[in-house]
């Protein structure tokens, strides 16, 4: 193996003279910084194991210099070998040119896909136009890309387009399922998780006002287990008071199995569990907690429907494997379209137990149905007919 030392001013020039003399097959063994630019030190030739082993960083490349002095046979200087033993800065990440040519690329690299993708949707517009045009309705009802498309997919082309929308929206409702009103039906254990401030805590109490119209207020009881938010227990202590059903607040889910039997005669008890961002761990922790206490306790997951259909992939993955009841959507009434919510429960298989569109306690809450779940994102769809840009329904359609 020949090996030879570079100088030049800076990295650019240094390498552009390795490569005009050594061509492509030359091996970098180090660079440096060194007065007045940079100092390559490259070898050429049959590999020779014990010089490449001397030269592969090893938890630190402070050999390095020391090393390529020797090889080279140069006497180490003061000026050519840094006494300290700290490494020289790694120049091929920090340099400027390098930098600048990494986000031309990255630029070009999304130029391209972009490309691609309109010259994909406009050949799938050409060879599937019935396809292509309920693909454009359901992106601008929200519906997710994957699910779009494959809803899209099962619908023939030759339909007209009456026929096949309404086709579509068959097969939209065939994929959303329901409980029938599992809380106020029977009662039980019932906790609520979800991320923050998505209304679980107006829920439980939406639900147990429900519960107690029907049941009477000693039937059902209120667990608070959140003492991270400032009043969050009073939250539902007021609201207790004003109606007259016990609340009991927590510090953690750990003392629920004490307060579950104390409440052994309810017929109904909600634990309102704190709002959680989904990367944090005690959110799985938590409800880990919740499926491993003694006494049964049925889990639903609060999603918001204003929420974006990425967050909701993320609330929905924090939970993968956990056992869930299922999930309630929250603030209907505050989202433009239920595309996102509904793309998300069914890409998670979630039943939907119940619906909440208004801050009014206990009025605000409805039954799930996937009827009428469905007509709801048709009349979202028709009050506020989203004009989604065409570069986000060919994005939506490879993606
Ligand atoms: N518009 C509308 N607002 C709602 C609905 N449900 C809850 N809210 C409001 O949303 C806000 C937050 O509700 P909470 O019930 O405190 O939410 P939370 O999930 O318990 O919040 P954290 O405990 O902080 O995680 C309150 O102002 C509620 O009145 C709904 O269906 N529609
Ligand atoms: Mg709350």
């Amino acid at each position: 193996m020949k090996v030879r030392r570079y100088f030049a001013a800076n990295m650019r020039n240094a390498l552009e003279q390795v490569r005009q003399e050594q061509g492509p097959d030359v091996i970098i063994l180090s660079n440096r910084k060194v007065d007045g630019g940079v100092e390559l030190l490259t070898a050429i030739g049959e590999p020779d194991a014990e010089l490449l082993e001397k030269f592969t960083p090893r938890g630190g490349r402070e050999r390095a210099p020391e090393v390529a002095a020797e090889v080279a046979g140069v006497a180490p200087t003061a000026a050519s070998v840094p006494t300290a033993p700290t490494a020289p800065e790694p120049l091929w990440t920090s340099q400027e040119t390098v930098v600048q040519m990494q986000r031309e690329l990255g630029a070009i690299k999304s130029l391209l896909e972009q490309q691609l993708s309109g010259l994909a949707w406009h050949e799938f517009g050409q060879r599937s136009p019935g396809q292509a045009r309920l693909l454009r309705v359901l992106t601008q009802l929200g519906i997710a890309p994957k699910l779009g498309r494959s809803l899209a997919a099962g619908v023939e082309d030759r339909h007209e387009f009456a026929a096949a929308s309404r086709q579509i929206l068959a097969a939209l409702q065939a994929r959303i399922t329901c409980l029938h009103d599992p809380v106020l039906q029977h009662g039980g254990h019932i906790a609520l998780c979800g991320a923050t401030g998505v209304g679980k805590t107006t829920l439980a109490s939406k639900l147990a006002g429900r519960y107690s119209l029907v049941h009477g207020s000693q039937r059902v009881a209120l667990i608070s287990t959140d003492d991270q938010r400032l009043g969050a227990h009073q939250q539902l202590r007021t609201f207790g008071r004003l109606v007259g059903i016990t609340v009991r607040s927590l510090r953690s889910v750990d003392e629920l199995p004490e307060t579950l039997h104390e409440f052994e005669d309810r017929g109904l008890v909600i634990i309102d569990l704190p709002g959680f961002a989904p990367a944090d761990p005690a959110f799985r922790r938590t409800l880990t907690t919740l499926a491993g206490l003694p006494s049964m306790v049925q889990t639903y997951l609060t999603l918001c429907a204003s929420t974006d259909y990425m967050a909701l992939e993320r609330v929905v993955d924090a939970v993968e494997g956990l056992p869930l009841e299922g999930c309630c959507l929250t603030k209907l009434d505050e989202a433009a379209t239920l595309g996102p919510v509904l793309s998300a429960v069914i890409a998670a298989q979630l039943p939907v137990a119940y619906t909440t569109a208004g801050q009014q306690v206990p009025d605000d809450i409805s039954i799930a149905t996937p009827q009428a779940l469905l007509q709801q994102l048709i009349r979202m769809g028709k009050a506020c007919p989203a004009s989604a840009e065409a570069a986000l329904i060919e994005r939506a359609f490879t993606r």
